[in-house]
């Protein structure tokens, strides 16, 4: 299936039976923050694990930072940039990451800090993305500073080589694993080892910490969140298939659709459900509860229908349930998808959509960015 033979028609979606957050698989009622925390959330992380992503190992012997400088500094009036090598070492064998971190120079921080997985290609111009994409500039003056890594600095993002970074040097043992690491969670492997060079860094504030992902890499955002609860903040844009967006919809981009196109993004048991999302043992809408209490926020395009963005929506407004009703945060989202008339800002969960096509926009880091000032300030 392509993008123009999917199903773009809401009479066709079926209906949709998904599992309550709140029942345990042995039928318990869970309501308390100790039940959900003991119970459930570990039956959901599992199923996340074995069926759709994979697993994230967490061990290492040896992790080490350096700061080379090799590039120039785009921005050398307002920002200071460290070019990191993140070197781990497993069992005799070391991978090298590369993120380049930009500091504001003015104010003495610690600075609150937004980390952005990217996987474009390096920019004409010798930038490292697109300004609207990663804003870097904006995102100085707001007295942010600011990280990215390339996804590839990690894991290749190719069916037949995606192997041939981190996996085959660190965690060999992964490979061929039903539920065995795979390019999303290597990805998301990355952003924690960012993590780790933040929390040892003087000048970052790593408890008001941003993760960033657009598509692929906002998947692989929010299962590096789920896996790793130093992420303050983790913001989705236009994650679809796979992320946000419910599977059972089975509206534009399907798990058969992306399991054949990326078979090296999801566990290999993912691939069971192909074209049999209905035999899914969970959906979308219990990703955002493994996040919670901890803040998540998505965003669509209206042009973007790939992602289906009306299941992406469904996705954070059912799977806000576990901050309002388990955390006791005021983050029921009331409005139903076609009423929405603007951004929705509540305690810890938050949505936007805009005009548009398929992309990060600077649109889109404006409204984020609202809904953490709202938070912060709240
Ligand atoms: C699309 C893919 C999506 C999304 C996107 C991207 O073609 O079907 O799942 O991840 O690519 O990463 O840009």
């Amino acid at each position: 299936m392509s993008q123009n033979t999917a199903n773009y028609d809401e009479n066709k979606v079926p209906d949709l039976i998904l599992s309550d957050p709140f029942v345990s698989e042995k039928g318990k009622l869970i309501q308390t923050v100790s039940e959900w925390e003991k119970f459930r959330r570990p039956e959901i992380f599992r199923l996340f694990q074995d069926e759709v992503y994979g697993q994230i190992p967490k061990d290492f012997d040896k992790i080490s930072f350096e700061v080379i400088s090799e590039t120039a500094n785009p921005y050398p009036e307002i920002a200071d940039l460290e070019e990191v090598n993140i070197t781990v070492e497993r069992n005799g064998k070391s991978h090298t990451m590369r993120i380049n971190f930009f500091l504001p120079k003015t104010g003495k921080g610690p600075f609150p800090v937004i980390l952005l997985i990217n996987y474009l290609p390096k920019y004409p111009d010798g930038k490292l993305a697109d300004e609207a994409f990663w804003p870097v500039p904006e995102l100085i003056k707001k007295g942010f500073a600011t990280a990215s890594f390339h996804a590839e600095t990690v894991a290749p993002d190719l069916a037949d080589s995606f192997q041939n970074g981190m996996i085959s040097t660190l965690y060999p043992e992964q490979i061929g694993q039903a539920n065995g690491l795979k390019a999303l969670g290597a990805w998301g492997w990355g952003a924690m080892r960012a993590m780790d060079y933040f929390q040892q860094h003087p000048k970052v504030d790593s408890k008001k910490s941003i993760l960033v992902g657009h598509s692929r890499t906002g998947k692989a955002a929010l299962w590096a969140s789920a896996n790793d609860p130093r992420w303050a903040f983790t913001y989705a844009n236009e994650s679809g298939c796979g992320g946000a967006a419910l599977s059972k919809r089975k509206y534009g981009e399907t798990v058969g659709a992306i399991n054949r196109r990326f078979p090296h993004w999801f566990a290999d048991n993912f691939q069971k459900y192909n074209e049999k999302e209905e035999q899914l043992p969970l959906d979308q809408h219990l990703l955002p509860g493994l996040i919670a209490p901890r803040a998540v926020y998505y965003s669509s395009a209206k042009g973007d229908q790939w992602a289906d963005p009306k299941g992406e929506y469904l996705g954070i407004q059912l799977g806000s349930r576990v901050a309002s009703e388990i955390y006791g945060k005021k983050a029921v989202f009331e409005p139903e998808f076609e009423a929405l008339e603007g951004p929705v800002h509540l305690e810890s969960v938050g949505y936007h959509i805009r005009e548009g096509k398929h992309d990060l926009t600077w649109k889109d880091w404006e409204l984020f960015l609202e809904f953490w000032d709202f938070n912060w300030k709240r």
